[in-house]
């Protein structure tokens, strides 16, 4: 019968440059800011939407792996088409909900699908996909 050798650790810890290490964390930071920055963070400025006839704001935006353009300004108080082209396959972006217009939209893939709002007073009106990771907003001025 062999003895249990209780001395012999079962892993051995490699000890790494301290350079080495720095890089790992600092490389895993970068990582966190950058999906932070993804899905908390404001990209561009903003696209106007463009005014037709009888002031209705219209706007199309293109769903694939996000929306795009994702910050939508537009008049308050005036009627705004937003048109959401989807290519994207991900069941993940197949509805879109606006929350504060208390809507929801099913968007068909590789097809158009328009919703009529009316943001009648300025601020921010976001929204999002069913999931609430794929995110836009809606912006009145
Ligand atoms: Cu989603």
């Amino acid at each position: 019968m062999t003895p249990l050798v209780l001395s012999a650790p079962l892993w051995r810890t490699i000890p790494q440059p301290l350079a080495l290490q720095v890089l790992v964390v600092a490389v895993g930071l970068a990582l966190i800011a950058a999906e932070l920055w993804w899905f908390l963070g404001r990209h561009g400025g903003g696209v106007v939407a463009r005014e037709g006839e009888q002031g209705l704001q219209e706007v199309t935006i293109t769903v694939d792996g996000g929306y795009s353009p994702s910050r939508i300004r537009v008049k308050a108080g005036q009627p705004v088409r937003l048109r959401f082209h989807r290519t994207d396959p991900s069941g993940c972006v197949a509805q879109v909900i606006f929350p504060d217009f208390q809507r929801t939209l099913d968007l068909p893939l590789g097809a158009t699908t328009s919703i009529e709002l009316l943001p009648s007073r300025t601020g921010t009106y976001p929204f999002h996909c069913g999931m609430n990771m794929v995110r836009g907003s809606l912006e009145a001025e």
